[in-house]
Order: C-alpha cells, then sequence, then structure tokens
C-alpha cells in the first residue's frame, strides 16, 4: 500500500538542545493534527536520533541522513545502518543530492548504503533528481532513469517494494525554487512507469514516491493533490514547528 509521508530533513541544523526542543514541539502538534493514515518523520542529525526516537514514539518517526555501507571497521567519522537501527530509528535517507555533489556519492556506493539500510530493517528514502544544466538540456528523464537503473532497480521485487522514492530537484533544494505542481508531477508519472516497466503495475501503484525541493506551507496542498505525490521530503521548513505540521496536514 502507498503511504502519505512528510519527512523532514533538518540537514546539519540544530545542537542537541535546540533539536529536542524543537522536535518535542513537532510532536505535540503532530499529535493532535495527523490523520490516522499519515506518516510523520523527523530525520535529524545523527546526535540527536537516539533521544528522539525515545520521544516520538508512534507519533514521529525518526530518520537518519545517511549511513556506510559496512557493517562495522576502521572507517573514521561513520555510521553504520545497525547502529542506527539500534537506537530505534526507522528510515535513513539514501542519496540526497547534498550527499552526491559534495561527498561524491556515486549511484553504485547508493546501491550498496541501501541494501545495508535493508538488511538492517530500515527503510531508504532514496533521493533522485536532475541539476538545471540537466532539466534545461532536456535530459532529465535519461538522469533519472539512470539514477534509478544503477541505483535501486538491482533490487529483488520483494526489497525494492520495502523502499520510499523521493523525486528532488537539485534546482529547486536551497533555492527557494519549486517544481510546480505540473512539473512535479510528470517526474512521478515518468518514474512510476518506470518502476511498472522494471518490476510490476502492482508494485509502481503501492511505491510512495515524495516531492522535495522548497516544499513549504503555501505549495504542500498543491502538490499532494497530485496524482502520483504521496507526500514530501522537507529541507527549510521541517525547521521550524509550525510550519512542518501545515505541511503534514496538507494532505486533503
Ligand atoms: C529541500 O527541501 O531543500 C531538501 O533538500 C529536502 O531534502
Amino acid at each position: 500500500m502507498r503511504k502519505k509521508i512528510v519527512a523532514g530533513n533538518w540537514k546539519m541544523n540544530l545542537d542537541y538542545a535546540s533539536g529536542i526542543s524543537l522536535f518535542s514541539e513537532i510532536v505535540n502538534m503532530v499529535r493532535d493534527e495527523k490523520k490516522g493514515d499519515q506518516i510523520a518523520i523527523i530525520c535529524s542529525p545523527y546526535i540527536h536520533l537516539n533521544s528522539l526516537a525515545k520521544l516520538g514514539g508512534e507519533v514521529v518517526k525518526i530518520g537518519a541522513q545517511n549511513c556506510h555501507q559496512n557493517d562495522s571497521g576502521a572507517f573514521t567519522g561513520e555510521i553504520s545502518a545497525g547502529m542506527i537501527k539500534s537506537v530505534g530509528c526507522e528510515y535513513v535517507i539514501i542519496g540526497h543530492s547534498e550527499r552526491r555533489q559534495y561527498f561524491a556519492e556515486s549511484n553504485e556506493l547508493l546501491a550498496e548504503k541501501t541494501i545495508k539500510v535493508l538488511e538492517n530493517e530500515l527503510t531508504p528514502i532514496f533521493c533522485i533528481g536532475e541539476t538545471l544544466e540537466e532539466r534545461n538540456g532536456n535530459i532529465y528523464f535519461e538522469v533519472l532513469k539512470a539514477q534509478l537503473e544503477q541505483g535501486v532497480f538491482g533490487l529483488s521485487t520483494a526489497d525494492f517494494s520495502k523502499i520510499v522514492i523521493a523525486y528532488e530537484p537539485v534546482w529547486a533544494i536551497g533555492t527557494g525554487l519549486t517544481a510546480s505542481s505540473e512539473q512535479a508531477q510528470e517526474v512521478h508519472a515518468f518514474i512510476r512507469n518506470e518502476i511498472a516497466n522494471k518490476y510490476t503495475a502492482e508494485v509502481a501503484e503501492n511505491t510512495t514516491i515524495l516531492y522535495g525541493g522548497s516544499c513549504n506551507p503555501k505549495n504542500a496542498a498543491e502538490l499532494f493533490a497530485q496524482k502520483d505525490i504521496d507526500g514530501g521530503l522537507i529541507g527549510g521548513a521541517s525547521l521550524k514547528s509550525r510550519d512542518f505540521v501545515d505541511i503534514v496536514k496538507a494532505f486533503n
């Protein structure tokens, strides 16, 4: 079954105390305002994960923003999917464009990370998206297809059915620009069609595909009303409790 998800991505923001305080506000508001079939998630920096997982309970789920592709070992500064699982997290963002851009994460590496996340019974939120140059050059469908093929289409049907996809046009991240609801819907329909071609129409129909990239309380309702948009991955607006909860409420 397709899920309705709003996932906040706090990126590298908030010290420990500020994170706990913002999250507590979010939990209290989401508890009152979330509809039964919606899932609210906060993907925080690693330092918050343990505490947030305990505070969030069933109301707000917790995710990490990255993990390493190995289980353990001499990888100074890294964190494994098993460690993330051990503190009560349920989700991990994989392949956010900032990881691809600033940390040179390739589709092949992201495929390894995705497998590790699944092995640890966590849900990957696998991000794909084109740059402005690729959009203007009209090669965005090819780029997105390659990201899917090399990143997640190696998974078995059973494993693929457990993942969430996030479409985040790179040109709409941190720029204040948003894809119009038509532009976003066009790409979401394309992704769903690619999934149907690779797996089955049923798998495609049941895959949750989120939109990310300057999604905010003003544009969320129109984006989420599109047939193939199942929610959002929210950057800046997830750092304000009222904005985040208004986006959670934006499903009709
Ligand atoms: C944004 O909204 O800018 C994001 O990058 C969400 O992940």
